[in-house]
């Protein structure tokens, strides 16, 4: 293994995927400038060899002939571009933003940061930092379809956001899965690339039972508990009312721990167990087994992801799962449920409390102080101080990730400038007036600097470019800082500057935060020290300090907190929810060699069944619907044609159907032309249908009609 290769030279790199969270190591054989292969880097610490099939088709990404590799100006409608220099498009750029906010003031000016900006160094860090000095006042990114009520969650809970809870996958006995399908995301939010080897640890020592309207892959590979689209909220009652109901806790224990447990246990107990059993799909007898199960094993973690993050009571879902493990014992238990640590500690302040602001469309409270993505299109339409005027789109597509693309796209043809960074020309960049060719992850260096603090078994790796930038693509953060340069601003990350380097890169400023962290010092870890010793990756320390958990609770006197307003406000509403409304719910699923909306220009990644409405047997004979038959699906938003597919891994009332498909109009050929729908034509972009706590937008659990068409 050749060591300390520069980028583009010949011989087998070390890197590490940025795919996602599983964050797997990689060895990268370059010949000629070329990537040739991307295998498993079987000497990595954590990962020993496990990649899955989207790391390797990154190769497909980098050399894809439909990539942007120089700037593009638009010309006409949107996808009209021609190729300028860099130096036209920059100039050209801070001129209209600087007359964009000489006219409007900051607040014209916002930017939405997608997906792929969580595993680049200190990404989110310089494009607030470039917002900031522009004076924008608002943010948008992929939260509100994603983590954005856990995120709430842990605020409410332990008083801080950004430090996400897990279970400790090692020395877990009994796991419950709910909304979440690992097989297929890898573990999501965690960083553990060997996740399903310790499910399955798990699984032999104890149990797993995957909650989830569909048998999954996951739910297949363990025991599976089906459960209605949308309904959790009555399951984890029924869950915590027989915790508290047959005495499956320790009070005194309890009491030490958190506040509000009592509270807690009144408004559970009032849940009426017929109508939580009506509502879920999940009789009485079964819930308090489960109880039982979880609250009588040794270790023990309740986890869930996508599937309770965006519905109708996604908060409240969530604040009963963290209850769930905490009121058991199990927060701060080794096999159950910690908080982990970082080398870097980037977060340490909430600078946006919850609630401290309100967004202009909807009037919603601000989670982290984003805006709700939902609302984007009416932040650009809907005149007044505030509205937006010019835009950047920064790895992201939100008119395939966020409801109503269709109403999105109208209004990205309002705005006076928007700008994005991407690798293709897709369904929303093509609404630029510049597309600026970004690199991606092999060809820039990174850290995975955060990530250590989700990880069962934490580690640190730094990256090295494998490749030169393709093309003309540039890093983000470059990209940026000429912007704010050419408009006489302070660069991107100068609040992270030091009197020794007053304009840090990004790998700079992490290095620095690396230095002077816990794991820092003299001898400690550094970027250098990383590069020059431990190419594959360091594990800073074999195992997630459980025990810990409770120094990392932000409230002073470190016991977390099960009751407050926002429970008593969502309880009050549970109330008056009455029997189960009929009519079908739309769910979503993702696919292991799909990467949401993105990845679909790879030929080997889009081979077989991409797409399909999955329609369970009872439900086709009700409606009339064949199998691999068109079928109208309609909303109170849209209707779309889809086709079937008639199978019994879909509940009776409910259907299924991916996300991130229906391409057209992007500059990536092969995805066009695959077809499919985007789905969330179907969900709503009117605030007054969200999720009112945490803003999140509702889609998993749309109602729908269906028909054959
Ligand atoms: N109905 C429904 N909708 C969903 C979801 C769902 O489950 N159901 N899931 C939601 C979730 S969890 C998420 S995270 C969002 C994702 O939604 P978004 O974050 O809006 O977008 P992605 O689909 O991840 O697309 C990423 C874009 O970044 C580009 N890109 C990739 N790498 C780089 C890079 O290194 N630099 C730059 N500049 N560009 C890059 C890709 O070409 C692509 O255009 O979708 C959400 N939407
Ligand atoms: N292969 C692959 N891996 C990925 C991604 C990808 O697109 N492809 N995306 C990455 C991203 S951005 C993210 S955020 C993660 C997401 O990681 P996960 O959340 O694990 O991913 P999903 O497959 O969307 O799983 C959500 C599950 O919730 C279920 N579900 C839907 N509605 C409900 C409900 O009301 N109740 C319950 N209990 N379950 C419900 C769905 O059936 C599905 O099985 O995955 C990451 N990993
Ligand atoms: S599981 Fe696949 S996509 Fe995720 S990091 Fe590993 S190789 Fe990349
Ligand atoms: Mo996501």
């Amino acid at each position: 293994m050749a060591r300390g290769l520069g980028p583009g030279q010949n011989g087998e790199h070390l890197s590490f995927c940025r795919l996602c969270e599983a964050l797997c190591g990689l060895t990268v054989e370059v010949r000629d400038g070329r990537i040739v292969k991307v295998g498993p880097d079987r000497d990595h610490p954590v990962s020993e060899g496990h990649m899955c099939v989207k790391g390797a088709r990154m190769v497909d990404v980098v050399h894809d002939p439909d990539r942007v590799l120089h700037p593009l100006r638009r010309t006409g409608g949107p996808g009209e571009f021609e190729r300028v220099s860099w130096d036209e498009a920059l100039d050209d750029i801070a001129a209209r933003l600087t007359a964009i906010v000489a006219e409007h003031g900051g607040e014209a000016v916002s930017a939405y940061l997608g997906n792929p900006a969580s595993f680049a160094t200190m990404h989110p860090a310089y494009m607030n930092g470039f917002l900031k000095a522009l004076g924008a006042d608002k943010k948008f990114n992929s939260m509100h379809t994603d983590t954005g009520a856990k995120n709430l969650v842990l605020e409410l809970t332990y008083g801080n956001p950004y430090r996400y809870t897990f279970p400790d996958l090692e020395d877990c006995d009994f796991l419950i899965v709910i909304g979440g399908n690992p097989a297929v995301s890898h573990m999501s939010l965690i960083s553990e690339p060997r996740a399903l080897q310790k499910l399955d640890a798990i699984a032999a020592r104890g149990g797993i039972v995957v909650v989830d309207p569909r048998r999954t892959e996951t739910a297949r590979r363990y025991e599976h508990l089906a459960v209605r689209p949308d309904s959790d909220v009555w399951l984890l009652a029924m869950l915590l009312r027989t915790v508290f109901e047959e005495g499956l806790f320790d009070p005194a224990a309890l009491d030490a721990r958190a506040h509000g447990w009592r509270e807690l246990r009144d408004a559970v107990t009032a849940v009426p167990f017929a109508l939580a059993a009506e509502r879920c799909g999940v009789s009485e007898q079964a819930a308090r087994e489960l109880a039982r199960r979880f609250a009588g094993a040794r270790t023990a973690a309740c986890y869930t992801r996508l599937g309770t993050g965006r519905g109708s009571f996604s908060t409240l879902t969530n604040l009963m799962i963290e209850a769930l493990n905490i009121v058991t014992g199990r927060l701060g238990q080794q096999g159950g449920w910690v908080i982990g640590q970082a080398p870097i500690e980037l977060f340490k302040v909430n600078a946006n409390p919850y609630g401290t602001r309100r967004s202009r469309i909807g009037d919603l409270p601000l989670v982290l102080g984003i805006t709700p993505g939902g609302s984007l299109a009416d932040e650009i339409t809907t005149p007044g101080k505030g509205q937006l005027r010019a835009l950047f789109c920064d790895s992201g597509n939100p008119v395939l990730s966020y409801p109503r693309g269709d109403r999105l796209e109208a209004a990205l043809d309002q705005l006076d400038l928007m700008v994005s960074f991407d690798l293709y020309v897709t369904e929303t960049t093509r609404w630029s007036h510049y597309v600026l060719p970004s690199t991606t992850f092999f060809e820039r260096a990174d850290l995975n600097e955060l990530w250590g603090a989700n990880a069962p078994r934490p580690w640190v790796q730094y990256a090295p470019p494998v490749l030169d930038p393709q093309g003309e693509a540039r890093g983000e953060y470059e990209i940026y800082a000429a912007i704010l340069q050419r408009m006489g601003l302070p660069s991107p990350l100068a609040m992270l500057g030091s009197p020794a380097n007053p304009d840090p890169t990004p790998i700079e400023a992490a290095d620095a935060l690396l230095r002077h962290g816990p794991w820092g010092g003299e001898d400690g870890l550094s970027v250098a020290k990383l590069s020059a010793e431990h190419p594959h990756g360091l594990r800073y320390m074999d195992r997630v300090d459980a025990a810990a958990t409770f120094d990392l609770v932000h409230y002073a006197d470190r016991k977390a907190r099960l009751w407050g307003d926002v429970q008593a406000a969502e309880f009050a509403r549970l109330s008056d929810a009455g029997a189960r409304p009929d009519g079908m719910r739309l769910f979503g699923r993702r696919r292991l060699q799909s990467l949401n909306s993105w990845m679909h220009n790879s030929e080997r990644l889009t081979r077989g069944d991409l797409f399909s409405l999955q329609v369970h047997p009872d439900d086709a004979r009700r409606f009339g619907i064949e199998d691999g038959a068109p079928v109208r699906v309609t909303s109170a938003a849209n209707a779309l044609i889809v086709m079937a597919e008639v199978t019994d891994d879909v509940m009776p009332g409910s259907v299924c159907y991916p996300h991130g498909w229906g391409h057209r109009g992007g500059g990536w050929q092969r995805a066009n032309a695959i077809g499919g729908a985007n789905i969330n034509l179907l969900a709503s972009d009117d605030p007054a249908d969200w999720e009112q706590v945490s803003g999140m937008c509702l889609l998993d659990g749309i109602p729908v009609t269906l028909e054959p068409a």
